[in-house]
């Protein structure tokens, strides 16, 4: 082992070196990726020699998604303290499930999801687990909204058309959860946005009061706390009115932003959090944990039992079934992907978090004045999101975003709102500074300055 170690230390070094010349890998195209690479696995072993220098290759040529030049999705940078708890998670290879397998990293669990409990101002009764995404989290809240439901719907199957409802622009988990939980894709209902991105609420209200009238059964609404686009939040305070008037479970999806519990300056975005039936949240996007840190809390932990738990006499052999975790959680086999937040939290403390959280509203800002002093930029995004969406001198955002990655210049990615696609540059990396934003735009422009034929 410690020869391997040795060997992963060589090679993170040299990728550490690699990243600060090169902080874009020379682009692959598909077509000759295994003819850059070799990735063919064989009878026979290969030497220590060949087997350092095809990893060397491999690491050296795969996307850096830490570096000042990665914006391409909602993750980036690299925590060291963190990366030390998912190193430690992988060597100890603790399982999950029990007590008996994982020992005091239990403890760690329950510690970081009581903390984001306490945050919220939830107490005793509220409680969380770990997924492997924000997809996974969406989907357990979508179980236990229809266990809530209809508590039938784990013995025999769904018995009523239950509807879930949704922003347009929402994830595009929840159809796939509608289909993997029985609800079904057709008995989604993508309630239109506001001018801000925002779910319409009276929308919303007219299309519950027309299902019911129907005899459908209304079961939950996924609210979002940062739209994989525009970065903005639904309006919370109103939703859960309206869910407590017609019994609809509200889940809030903070996969990208809702990590702005930790932000004085910024929690009033999810003003009424509190109020939600379950929250979903990834450390791995704002907090800047490795992948993948996805957690979910729900106010009241009898969901988590109704809809997760299961006896297995050979994996449950103790008592104290609070800490066996297995009895809450989606998977069996799970590792601790708690252990890198938990090391971050404990080593910046909560004060730490904040500030993560706001840099990356600051950078933010230096993004959208930049553009805003450029008449050649167009500013399509708004206040208080991490998300810039912007066009450069009406060239098509898909062609500059394309070029940027085959140039092996920048990764950033388009999206749309409406009828407009523009560049998303996501400022979700708390290790850039303000020249590094302001880098990105020069970059961009002096790759269209030289590269006119091109454009
Ligand atoms: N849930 C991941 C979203 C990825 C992206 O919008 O870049």
């Amino acid at each position: 082992m410690n020869n391997t170690l040795s060997i992963f230390n060589e090679i993170v070094s040299e990728l550490l070196q690699d990243e600060k010349i090169n902080p874009v890998s020379k682009h692959v195209p598909v077509d000759e990726l295994y003819e850059t690479i070799d990735l063919s696995l064989q009878e026979k072993p290969i030497s220590e020699t060949e087997f350092k220098s095809t990893l060397k290759s491999l690491v050296l040529k795969s996307p850096k998604t830490a570096t000042n030049a990665f914006f391409n999705q909602l993750f980036g940078g690299r925590n060291d303290k963190a990366v030390l708890g998912d190193l430690l998670s992988v060597m100890l290879n603790n399982s999950m499930y029990t007590y008996k397998a994982a020992g005091p990293q239990i403890g760690v669990e329950k510690v970081v999801i009581d903390k984001v409990c306490e945050v919220i101002g939830w107490g005793q009764n509220s409680n969380g687990t770990v997924a492997p995404g924000g997809s996974m989290t969406n989907f357990m809240a979508m179980l236990m909204a229809r266990d809530a439901k209809n508590s039938r719907a784990p013995f025999e199957g769904i018995q009523h058309n239950m509807i879930i409802y949704t922003s347009t622009d929402s994830h595009y988990s929840v159809p796939k959860n509608a289909a993997f939980s029985g609800i079904g894709r057709n008995n989604v209902r993508y309630i239109s946005v506001d001018s801000y991105g925002k779910i319409n609420t009276e929308e919303l209200e007219k299309t519950i009061q027309e299902d019911i009238k129907k005899g459908l059964v209304p079961t939950m609404l996924n609210a979002t706390a940062g739209t994989t686009v525009l970065g903005v939040f639904d309006d919370i305070i109103a939703l859960s009115t309206i869910c407590e008037k017609y019994n609809v479970w509200l889940h809030a999806d903070g996969a990208y932003c809702g990590s702005v519990i930790f932000s004085t300056n910024y929690k009033f975005l999810i003003n009424g959090i509190e109020k939600v039936d379950s929250f979903s949240f990834n450390a791995h996007k704002m907090i800047g944990t490795p992948l993948s840190c996805s957690l979910i809390v729900v106010k009241d932990k009898e969901h988590l039992y109704n809809s997760f738990s299961n006896d297995a006499s050979y994996l449950y052999q103790t008592d104290h079934d609070e800490f066996n975790l297995g009895k809450t959680s989606l998977q069996c086999g799970r590792r601790n992907d708690a252990l890198k937040f938990w090391t971050l939290w404990k080593s910046v403390g909560t004060e730490g978090l904040e500030k993560i959280v706001d840099k990356q509203f600051e950078l933010a800002d230096v993004a959208r004045n930049y553009i805003k002093n450029n008449s050649d930029y167009t500013l399509y995004s708004f206040e208080n999101s991490i998300s810039v969406c912007f066009n450069y001198k009406d060239i098509p955002a898909k062609k500059i975003c394309t070029l940027l990655y085959e140039n092996s210049k920048l990764l950033v990615g388009y999206g749309t709102f409406g009828d407009n696609e523009f560049i998303r540059l996501v400022t979700i990396n708390a290790q850039n500074k303000k020249e590094d934003i302001i880098g990105f735009f020069k970059v961009l422009e002096d790759f269209i300055e030289y590269n006119k034929e091109l454009f």
